[in-house]
């Protein structure tokens, strides 16, 4: 065994005859005591570690607990005539979400099928009912958000020093790197201090790494994906002498991850699945090798032989059409098929912006784990009409059923962070997928919650777009409704200006009745007049789609399509940030450009050369944003 610095990658002159084992070129970075001991950790520590946990058929088990139901029941969620969460057990039975729920029990004749919850108009909370009707009940995930909400608080409790970033109701991130590096040096204290024979200080490498022990600490990705049984105590010699310190900071993490899990388990009754990697794409592409209740670990090295195999077309974002326009393009079907695609000629064809899928495909995401701020956070609660609005004097029921959630989840969220209130109310009125109209407006500050409140200013935003004049035809063809709370902040600061409203105005604020709640509403939009009510586009989520470059002072944003609703904040995020690597290379690019040509060193302008080649300089500084967005819309 010889020093880790120059450890062979073992897909280096293994791979296809064609020059494609160098895709993968930074598995085996060298670990120096600086890395060690750094207090900020960067996208490209070579000791990050990074999980997506997600939760086992998730509504269904929802329903299993609630239920007490024994968790070797097959059991689906029914919502109407389709279903929406499938359990393990019930899968084994060949039924997928894919199926109509009376399909399915005659698959299954013993399978429990429960109806999601549902609101109707006048109730302040939702309800199981025997049959629930999609003309006059709205769907309620309330009890899906509570817990959710209790999984991701014993994360919180259970993880100290992560960062925890929630990716869906049933799914989060969880960065590792900070308590992973406490642990290994508690655990290996001969590295808290650079030997004094080292040769480059703080700059050279650690010693090479004990064997691990993965013995209950989840499935690894094989490095070998091909080979048979026979090989695997090759396997086994081999991953010892492998083993780097990017694999001891996995296998501490899977130790943490595994803990809080089975913690989850036994309180909750939760089973969840995890994936460990360096980085989130990796983490959450692990999370589903083995499902349920089991975490994957793909250390570096393990990385081309998963990917490779892979038919890109699975990739949650190459799904769509710029997964289709590539298998087009190129008459490819796996990502080793796409690895002979340079970067020059992706981004000719599809834009500078699919740096990033170069990067994806060969393992590199750069994008952080973050812990979302309550202060932009959004609520929404929206109804698919089956049979369109037919009378403009129907959007009162509909309003009143969406006013109930967001009270409630409102209310939910005020009992954890007190004092919370949304900036503005959005009334949002789809036909199809094509049209959509909104208004908002502020959202006046009361000290409780009700249905009336919100339901009258959703009226009032009604009234604005649509009018209650039933001998008008309408507008539009409503198919979807949707009622949202934005800019949704602890707002201690928004009290007192209404208690200042008050004074100036001379009203009671200790008055709870309906007239002094509405004369409070009427005040409020008097003060905010000039802002008042503004056409807006489909509301976006929370998460940042622009940056704004120091150097030139530009603000770049994802295009569009990216920026949706419907598009997952990781997506966005990564999306963002390759387009600030972008950018920051077209600036390189330009300072190399003006640079004499002898004595150039690109170093000194980024300590950190990319790994792909630089573009040419344009002649006009014009990133454009746009290109791969509009493949990457939702399927
Ligand atoms: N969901 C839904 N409609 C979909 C997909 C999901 O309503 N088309 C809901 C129900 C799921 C929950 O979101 O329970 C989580 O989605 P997942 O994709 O994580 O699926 P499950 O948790 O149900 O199953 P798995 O064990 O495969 O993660
Ligand atoms: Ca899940
Ligand atoms: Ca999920």
């Amino acid at each position: 065994m010889s020093t880790f610095t120059g450890l062979a990658n073992p897909w280096k002159g293994k791979g296809k005859a064609n020059g494609l084992e160098s895709d993968f070129d930074d598995l085996t970075p060298a670990i120096t005591y600086r890395h060690l001991h750094a207090q900020h950790f960067g996208p490209k520590d070579p000791l990050r570690a990074i999980a997506l946990c997600d939760s086992d058929a998730f509504y269904a088990t929802c329903e299993q607990v609630r239920l007490k139901v024994d968790p070797a029941v097959p059991l689906v969620v029914r919502q109407w005539d389709s279903l929406i969460a499938v359990n393990y057990p019930a899968r084994k039975f060949g039924i997928s979400r894919m199926d109509r729920w009376d399909d399915a029990l005659k698959k299954c004749p013993e399978l429990k099928i429960v109806h999601v919850a549902t609101y109707k108009e006048g109730d302040d909370e939702p309800g199981y009912w025997e049959k629930p009707d999609t003309r006059t009940h709205k769907v309620s995930l309330d009890h899906y958000r509570r817990e959710s909400a209790k999984i991701y608080n014993m994360f919180k409790e259970g993880l100290p020093g992560t960062e925890i970033e929630k990716a869906s109701i049933d799914e989060a991130f969880i960065d590792f790197t900070r308590p992973v590096r406490e642990k290994l040096l508690e655990r290996f204290p001969y590295l808290a201090k650079v030997p004094d024979d080292a040769p480059d200080g703080l700059d050279s490498t650690l010693p090479p790494p004990p064997p691990i022990s993965w013995d209950g600490l989840g499935t690894l990705i094989p490095l070998h994906p091909a080979r048979d049984n026979d090989d695997a105590e090759v396997e086994l010699l081999e991953d010892d002498l492998l083993t780097t310190w990017s694999d001891v900071a996995l296998s501490i993490a899977a130790e943490m991850m595994g803990r809080v899990r089975a913690d989850i388990h036994a309180k909750l009754g939760y089973t969840l699945s995890a994936g460990l990697a360096r980085n989130k794409f990796l983490a959450k592409l692990s999370a589903s090798y083995r499902k349920p209740n089991d975490q994957s670990i793909l250390r570096n090295l393990a990385i081309p032989g998963y990917l490779r195999p892979m038919p890109f077309q699975k990739i949650r974002f190459l799904g769509g059409k710029l997964g289709k326009a590539l298998a087009e393009e190129y008459d490819v079907k796996t990502v080793g098929d796409l690895l002979s695609i340079t970067l020059e000629e992706m981004q000719r064809k599809f834009g500078e912006e699919s740096i990033w899928v170069y990067e994806i495909l060969r393992g590199i995401d750069r994008t952080d784990v973050k812990e979302k701020s309550a202060t932009t956070k959004s609520m929404a609660a929206s109804k698919n009409l089956t049979q369109p609005v037919a009378k403009a004097s129907e959007g009162s029921h509909w309003i009143r059923i969406l006013a109930a959630e967001l009270a409630l989840r409102l209310n939910e969220a005020r009992d954890q962070t007190p004092g919370l209130w949304p900036k503005s109310i959005v009334l949002g009125l789809r036909q199809g997928w094509q049209i959509y109209r909104s208004k908002q407006a502020p959202f006046p500050f009361s000290r409780t919650v009700t249905i009336d409140l919100i339901a009258a200013a959703g009226d009032k935003l009604w009234k604005e777009l649509i009018g209650f004049d039933d001998s008008r035809p309408l507008p539009m063809k409503i198919t979807h409704v949707g009622l949202s709370f934005t800019g949704i902040a602890s707002n201690e600061s928004g009290q007192q200006n209404i208690e200042g409203f008050f004074k100036d105005s001379d009203v009671s604020v200790k008055a709870e009745d309906r007239g002094t709640k509405r004369k409070l509403h009427s005040i409020v939009e008097e003060k905010h007049a000039s802002e008042e009510i503004t056409e807006c586009q489909p509301s976006r989520s929370a998460i940042a789609t622009h940056f704004d470059c120091g150097r030139c002072g530009r603000r770049i944003h994802i295009s569009d399509d990216l920026a949706g609703i419907g598009i997952e904040d990781y997506i966005k995020q990564q999306a963002l940030a390759a387009l600030r690597t972008e950018h920051e290379d077209f600036h390189l690019a330009l300072d190399l450009s003006k640079l004499p040509e002898d004595g150039v060193n690109a170093a000194k302008f980024r300590p950190d050369p990319p790994q792909k080649k630089f573009k040419k300089p344009k002649s006009k500084p014009e990133p454009k944003p746009d290109g791969i967005a509009k493949f990457l819309v939702k399927k």
